[in-house]
């Protein structure tokens, strides 16, 4: 692309043009650079920014305190490739094609953000989990994770799709191959998105070795409903996440010894031979004794929960330390090269997650601990927010939201909403938006959460659940935080439900999802 095509594809390219031929051109006509980092099932419960009780997050502190934190930002679809396609399209799953993770395939040639950033001259860039089934498009440069990724020296897809294997922990990698791109490999005459995708904080949770013994004497608190009986809610008594029965000792727990099995045990087992030498010895010398002790001990019912909860969050913990500490590289890398000030760097994961909540693991459900997912910024000059962020938003909104950055025109089939006015106002927006829509396909598949959608507002959630079961759940969530009283059908609810029903009825809608023809509301 030469420089006149460039001078007029975008006007943020105008003023990178300027810039170069005018040192002294007002800092707010720069072309503002991206560096989105997502991380894979990190929930806001997991950073001391957003709960002080439990995590230590340092580093991600350091940009919800300088920058902004969404106290209201949630995913159109819990989990991981759907996620993605809604980041990268600005569309809801039934409009980009990708429903769920175990049988779609991502159609890579339709418009895609990045795609739309090169043509306004942005180089783009990512590295990390992709898990879109299909290899990368709209990137200059990209290598990734096949599928899930590993946690120790794990094998990379590279942009000749040969698979070569990286030495190392993943998350070490991946700053790495991030930060070598931002330092040797872009072109620093053009603005860049960079966007850094970690397999941490991925089940099974496998902890660098440095940081094997952090938490280990820490005890800790066990949220209200651990014992949820799900009372009133059919589908989450199906659901197959519960700690207590469907976290496997070896796999999830590393409790493997060569008299105990388990269903996931040979899993563990590969990937715990992908550890080198020193790395397996520093691993047993931390497991062994943990392990013997274990198996002495013989617990049972509520002791035995309670034991697997205590080593998840200590396990989840461990990867999230190393997690905050690349983040931390990152930022430090920018603040030295004084980009900060034309960077909007964004942190945010793929869907919240459960950490012991309804005494589960794992996310899928429309409920809020991973119907939220975190997400913290640091603004670049000229946007004044700061502090926290309460408006609605939904991960269908970061295309738009950098297009619009890039100076890149949106087109109307476009479902989400550019932030840039929230980021750009120093006082919340008004009539912002009213509610928001969720739709969830993932089933029959692995933890049997039955196929869902729904609606949310700044009050009510009311929720169907449907494929193989046809109930309706309506949540108060001022006086029922943790969801734990379906009040669905139950009289003094009519208002409030003939409400909520318009509000589904209106986001079916707007968001065009053939659902309701299957299942009108009148
Ligand atoms: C894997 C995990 C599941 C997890 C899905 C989706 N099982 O299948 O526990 O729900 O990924 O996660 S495992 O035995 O392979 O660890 S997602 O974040 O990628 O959507
Ligand atoms: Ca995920």
């Amino acid at each position: 692309m030469n420089h006149n095509t460039l001078l007029y594809t975008s006007g943020a390219l105008l003023s990178a043009m300027s810039l170069s031929s005018c040192q002294s051109t007002k800092t707010e006509e720069k072309p503002m650079n991206i560096v989105f980092i997502m991380t894979d099932d990190h929930t806001a419960q997991m950073m001391s920014c957003y709960d002080s009780r439990i995590a230590h997050t340092p580093n991600l502190d350091r940009i919800a305190r300088d920058g902004v934190k969404f106290s209201n930002a949630f995913v159109a679809n819990s989990i991981s490739g759907p996620s993605r396609a809604c980041l990268f399209t600005g569309k809801h799953s039934h409009k980009n094609g990708f429903f769920d993770n175990t049988t779609c395939v991502f159609d890579g040639s339709q418009p895609t953000f990045p795609k739309y950033l090169q043509k306004a001259g942005y180089e783009t860039a990512v590295f990390g989990k992709w898990h879109l089934e299909s290899l990368p498009t709209g990137f200059d440069k990209w290598e990734i994770v096949p599928e899930q990724g590993d946690y120790y020296n794990p094998d990379f897809i590279t942009m000749d799709n040969d698979t070569i294997v990286r030495p190392g922990y993943l998350t070490h990698l991946i700053t790495d191959m991030s930060l070598d791109w931002l330092e040797n490999q872009r072109n620093p005459e053009k603005p860049f998105c960079l966007m850094i995708h970690h397999k941490a904080i991925h089940r099974n949770w496998m902890a660098d070795t440095a940081d094997l013994h952090l938490y280990e004497d820490v005890t800790f608190p066990l949220p209200v409903n651990f014992y949820d009986d799900y009372n009133n809610r059919e589908a989450a008594k199906t659901a197959e996440m519960r700690i207590s029965d469907h976290m496997d000792l070896i796999y999830d727990l590393k409790m493997n010894r060569a008299d105990k099995t388990s269903p996931l045990k040979e899993r563990y087992e590969s990937y715990y031979n992908r550890m080198d030498p020193e790395q397996m010895a520093a691993w047993d010398a931390f497991y062994t004794p943990i392990i013997e002790d274990f198996y002495s001990r013989n617990l049972t019912g509520k002791e035995l929960a309670e034991w697997k909860y205590q080593r998840y969050i200590k396990d989840y913990l461990k990867v999230v330390k190393s997690l905050d500490e690349n983040v931390g590289r990152v930022l430090d890398y920018l603040e030295e090269k004084d980009m900060l000030k034309n960077t909007l760097v964004v942190y945010t994961s793929d869907q919240g997650f459960y950490m012991g909540e309804h005494g589960w693991f794992d996310k899928r459900f429309i409920y809020e601990e991973s119907l939220h997912t975190p997400l913290i910024m640091l603004l670049p000059e000229g946007m004044k927010r700061r502090g926290e962020v309460t408006e609605m938003v939904q991960n269908i909104d970061f295309a738009p939201t950098f297009m619009e950055l890039a100076g890149v025109e949106v087109p109307a089939d476009i479902q989400g909403k550019s932030m840039l006015p929230i980021l750009k106002s120093e006082t919340p927006i008004e009539n912002w938006r009213e509610a928001l829509y969720y739709h969830f396909y993932e089933y029959p598949a692995e933890h049997a959460v039955k196929r869902h959608y729904g609606v949310r507002d700044d009050r009510y959630k009311l929720v169907h659940f449907y494929n193989d079961i046809d109930t309706w759940e309506l949540f108060d969530l001022e006086t029922d935080p943790h969801e734990m009283n379906n009040v669905y059908g139950q009289p003094g609810t009519e208002q409030i439900t003939k409400d909520m029903m318009l509000k589904l009825k209106n986001a079916q809608e707007l968001y065009d999802d053939p659902i309701r023809e299957k299942y009108p509301i009148l």
